[in-house]
């Protein structure tokens, strides 16, 4: 099934030479109302009108992360704040966060691009889809709102709780047919079925879009078992427009992206040259319908590849495989972005320099744990048990204040960190 069979499926060519007229559209766009790239296409001696191609696309500067962060909170908007009606915010822990702005458009759009996404997760208007995901700042919970409205479902918006046994009450309840939630809140909920010794037979599930963080196949295979559904993976991120930009078939054989709204190019994150399908490297898309928030070549951080060959679903657009992880050290805590140099921002400001430290992420129960593991030789002069209990306390509550959640400090003996100096940064048990 296809929500817009005619665009889904629409010939290669005639794919092309949408985009590259929508492309045309969109560089005039942000020329002429965006200082950013008024000021980026000037300073590299691109005239926007000579961009005819998309091979000519490449020629054109970058988008980072942050370009947008220096622009917050308006300066990269493209139209004037009163035709702005949806604003959203990136659960970003860089320090600043980024804020991103829809016009009505922009948000028929993304309703119909996430539309494409549930029918291609096999769902229809007669199903009963409950969102387990943040109704917030966050982009997931509204976005898959409208999207399952506009194909007619019943949307069940349960938002994303603490407490998995109403959440499971609910599904059983409003017989709730198909889950939308990430992975890991899948997981916790299908664990909580077994516990709570509810057979998925009595349970209506038959299908389940999950997102928002990188999970595996075996995670799928291990959802799908305990709670007998199909599982497809859906990609997205607020700077590009949250979710709707690409996602899976019935095929689950890579996520189709939805290149009528984007350009996708998949570069070598050191050389920033182009790479070919098949080819690991960082995917940088550039949108070419929105309005609000327009972004050229934008480095999303995230690394996978593009997967060569049609699909035999029938659907034309291209398909990326799923993300394996991030160019940068960008860490996914609890759906909050958590970059180390935040950490070492903190430790800064509370010695000299930065002691030699991990990050070890775990898991109790439903939620995310951060722990560092620090070395005392690296705080100085600190010698009393009194003084390095203190320390550890002032510690644990100045990143937790910075994190936005619970940071747990553990203290080793000199050299502990040292030993591990060649192995990862962060020790990931959540998997
Ligand atoms: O996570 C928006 C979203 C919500 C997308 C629901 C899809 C569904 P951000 O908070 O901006 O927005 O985080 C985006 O999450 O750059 C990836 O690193 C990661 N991510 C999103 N989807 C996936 C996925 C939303 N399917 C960041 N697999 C992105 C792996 C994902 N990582």
């Amino acid at each position: 099934m296809m929500y817009n069979r005619k665009i889904e499926s629409m010939p290669r060519e005639d794919l092309e030479q949408l985009q590259i007229e929508r492309l045309q559209m969109t560089l005039n766009r942000v020329y002429r109302n965006v200082a950013f790239y008024k000021n980026a296409f000037e300073s590299a001696g691109i005239d926007v009108e000579k961009i005819r191609t998309l091979e000519d696309l490449r020629e054109l500067p970058f988008t980072t992360k942050e370009d947008l962060i220096k622009s917050y909170p308006y300066d990269m908007f493209a139209v004037p704040l009163r035709d702005i009606v949806r604003i959203h915010s990136s659960s970003g822990t860089t320090g600043k966060p980024i804020a991103v702005g829809y016009t009505l458009n922009d948000i028929r759009n993304w309703s119909e691009l996430v539309a494409r996404l549930l029918t291609a997760g096999g769902i229809t208007n007669q199903d009963f889809v409950q969102i387990s995901l943040n109704y917030s700042l966050f982009t997931g919970g509204l976005a898959y709102h409208y999207g399952a409205e506009k194909i007619g479902s019943s949307v069940i918006p349960a938002s994303l709780t603490g407490d998995i046994e109403r959440q499971i009450m609910i599904m059983k309840d409003f017989k709730t047919t198909a889950l939308v939630s990430t992975p890991s809140y899948a997981l916790t909920i299908a664990n909580a079925v077994e516990e709570m010794k509810i057979h998925p037979e009595e349970l209506f599930l038959k299908y389940g879009l999950f997102s928002a963080e990188p999970w595996s196949e075996s995670l799928r295979e291990k959802i799908e078992g305990k709670l007998r559904i199909v599982a497809t993976d859906n990609y997205g991120l607020s700077e590009i427009m949250g979710p709707g930009v690409s996602g899976e078939c019935q095929e689950k054989k890579g996520l189709h992206v939805n290149e009528d709204h984007f350009i996708i190019e998949v570069i070598d994150p050191k050389t920033l040259q182009p790479l070919r399908a098949g080819e690991e490297g960082e995917l940088v898309f550039t949108t070419l319908t929105k309005e609000g928030f327009p972004l050229i070549r934008y480095r999303t951080g995230d690394m996978s590849s593009l997967l060569e060959g049609p699909c035999s679903c029938g659907r034309t657009f291209v398909r990326m495989d799923r993300v394996t992880g991030r160019s940068d050290d960008m860490m996914l805590v609890n759906g909050v972005k958590v970059y180390p140099s935040k950490i070492d921002e903190v430790l800064m400001k509370l010695g000299d320099t930065v002691p030699r430290y991990r990050i070890v992420l775990g898991r109790e129960g439903e939620t995310d744990t951060i722990e560092i593991m620090l070395e005392i030789s690296g705080i100085g002069i600190l010698d009393e048990m009194k003084n390095i209990l203190h320390y550890r306390e002032r510690l644990q509550a100045a990143l937790s204040a910075a994190i936005g959640m619970p940071v747990k400090v553990l203290l080793v003996e000199p050299e502990t960190i040292k030993r591990m100096e060649s192995g990862p940064r962060v020790i990931d048990r959540r998997k």
